[in-house]
């Protein structure tokens, strides 16, 4: 959407912080031997109390008011009785809607002590994120976010996924601009507005461009033999700087 109005910023606003606080409360839980269900239980409790609801479920029928992913999984992870273990790799996604307003933020992070190289995805996921960031203004190209994101990839040994991208939000989950890439596509062109909603999800990965779907559940994106981090803001662009709702 373009954000235009006081109302159209502050509802924004409203659901970009509800998703930021559930984010936090699930990374602070997210501890060994709880399974993602236990996990996802609090979103639910957590969205009703905040008047909001959960956006894979009322957007998509999805099994689970987040999305929750370990290790292989990179993302649409379905909560269920998966434990989790000191070590792993673990990506939380919120998006959630209140008055007709969309926000979605998520962040991949290492529980415990874990190998050196998860904890490198996750702080390289985050710069990329900021490198892109520089970029967000109105007047500048949609594609110079992923080339952003894929100049720190490579400077760190690292690649990014191909074929997830950021995305358009607002007034739903998934709109207009339908993609964000993480690398830059010279095909493109489409310049940055003021006003537009994005969420904005650098992928970055140790070895693999692309992700593949489960045939098991129809829905968790894996990977056969890499990691790979997320890390997702809603943004507004404006004049002024962006405006980051999910912080
Ligand atoms: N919030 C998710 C979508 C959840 S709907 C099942 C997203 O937009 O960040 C992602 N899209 C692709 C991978 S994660
Ligand atoms: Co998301
Ligand atoms: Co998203």
């Amino acid at each position: 959407m373009i954000a235009k109005t006081e109302d159209d910023f502050n509802g924004l606003k409203e659901i970009g912080a509800i998703c930021g606080a559930i984010r936090d409360e699930l990374v602070q839980n997210t501890k060994p031997g709880m399974t993602t269900k236990e996990i996802d239980e609090i979103a639910g409790e957590m969205f009703e109390k905040a008047g909001a609801q959960s956006a894979p479920k009322g957007e998509y029928d999805f099994p689970g008011y987040t999305c929750i992913s370990i290790n292989e999984e990179v993302a649409h992870g379905i909560p269920a009785e998966r434990t989790i273990q000191e070590g792993d790799l673990v990506n939380i996604d919120v998006s959630g809607s209140k008055n007709g307003y969309f926000a979605d933020t998520g962040i991949s992070f290492v529980v415990g002590k874990g190998e050196m190289i998860l904890q490198k995805i996750c702080d390289v996921a985050k710069e990329a994120f900021e490198a892109g960031l520089e970029k967000a203004k109105p007047g500048s190209k949609k594609s110079a976010l992923g080339k952003a994101v894929h100049t720190v990839a490579k400077q760190h040994g690292l690649t990014v996924i191909k074929n997830l991208t950021g995305h358009g939000v607002g007034r739903s989950i998934h709109e207009e601009p339908d993609h964000i890439f993480n690398y830059f596509s010279r095909w493109d062109d489409e310049i940055l507005t003021d006003g537009m909603v994005i969420a904005f999800e650098p992928f970055i990965s140790t070895l693999e461009e692309e992700v593949f779907l489960s045939e098991d559940d129809g829905w968790t994106y894996l990977t056969d033999e890499s990691f790979v981090a997320q890390y997702e803001h809603t943004i507004i662009l404006t004049k002024e700087g962006p405006i980051i709702t999910t912080l």
